[in-house]
């Protein structure tokens, strides 16, 4: 059976979401997209040559009866409120990241997700897709380096726009990490520490740029997350574990190698591509949970929640300038997976 979808907000990331669902996830396909530019998106869709319905509101869009699965890609603010509605109206939810953007409004969710008595979310926190991470986790679990004793991890990108503000280096950036690494070492965080060394000249004046997050997990694991938005030379990722018997790497993102005018050289991703091929993955699981099992797969809705409640401990410490504990209530038995 093929899972007809209905994608809530059709800019940048909306985008690659219809593409990738109309071209490369198998047993989907995309049958309407709701967005504010109805026109513009009219015209996207005449380009690409899909007949897919066009609706003005989220609303609209989670009421059509032909639409099984909605996609959240609006902007933050909006998808409390969208998948809200979903919920009610009992449709699969792959929500972009945040789920919310407040703990508030993802523990709303996680209480109507609940009551509505099976999971219908999945969140896009797709680097637990990624093979190089799905890799580090595997040899983690394997007991290869004994128990993992800190992380060291960098979310580097080339350049972020004015708009982007101290804030987001936690609510948009680190959030990926906040996500991926407490599953990579299985625990949970309990502190977070947030400070500032020397700043970069390559940056509006506004920001504050590069940033150390500092978090201790329950089991007193350190994971260190180097933040900088504005290196120059491109998106790099990079995580390394260190255990008691050994060390382990994120496998480097790679290109093909290159040797001319006397250089061996490879490339450095220039954005979120990078992870183009886990969103890939991390949709086909969507899919096929839901068709194998009847819920999809995870990150779930109370991954969103655990990692609102870190942002906002990790937004406190980047002022208070002190650490700050983060936490959490007891994992719900709906949530095991
Ligand atoms: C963006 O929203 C992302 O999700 C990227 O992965 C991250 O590197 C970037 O800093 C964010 O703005």
């Amino acid at each position: 059976m093929t899972l007809n979808f209905g994608v809530v907000g059709a800019g940048g990331i909306g985008k690659t979401h219809i593409e990738r669902l109309m071209q490369r996830v198998s047993g989907a396909t995309v049958t309407a997209v709701a967005d504010i530019n109805v026109e513009g998106t009219k015209s996207y869709l005449q380009e690409k040559n899909w007949a897919i319905k066009v609706y003005e509101t989220d609303t609209e869009l989670i009421n059509d009866p032909e639409v099984d699965a909605i996609v959240v890609s609006s902007w933050g603010p909006a998808h409390a409120g969208t998948i809200l509605q979903a919920i009610e109206a009992g449709k699969y939810i792959f929500s972009e990241k945040p789920l919310a953007t407040t703990a508030e409004d993802c523990q709303r969710i996680v209480d109507a997700e609940m009551k509505h008595g099976k999971r219908l979310v999945q969140v896009g926190f797709m680097r637990r897709f990624d093979e190089g991470y799905v890799q580090l986790k595997e040899a983690v679990d394997s007991g290869l380096i004994g128990e993992p004793l800190l992380v060291n991890a960098q979310h580097f990108n080339p350049t972020v726009p004015d708009s982007y503000t101290t804030d987001m280096a936690i609510t948009d950036t680190v959030i990926h990490e906040i996500d991926v690494l407490h599953w990579l070492v299985n625990d949970d965080y309990e502190s977070v520490e947030v400070s500032f060394p020397r700043q970069t000249r390559n940056k509006f004046g506004h920001l504050a740029d590069p940033q150390i997050v500092r978090f201790e997990t329950k089991n007193k694991i350190a994971l260190e997350v180097q933040v900088f938005v504005n290196t120059q030379y491109g998106y790099d990722i990079q995580c390394q574990v260190v255990g008691e018997n050994g060390v382990l790497d994120l496998p480097e993102f790679s290109t093909v190698r290159l040797r001319k005018d006397f250089k061996v050289s490879t490339g450095i991703s220039e954005g979120w591509n990078r992870f183009t091929r886990a969103y890939d993955t991390e949709f086909q699981a969507f899919v096929d949970t839901i068709q194998e099992k009847g819920q999809p797969a995870f990150p779930s809705a109370w991954d969103g929640y655990v990692a609102a409640v870190t942002a906002d401990a990790c937004v406190k410490a980047q002022t208070s300038k002190q650490r700050e504990l983060i936490v959490m209530p007891e994992k719900p038995a709906f949530y095991q997976e």
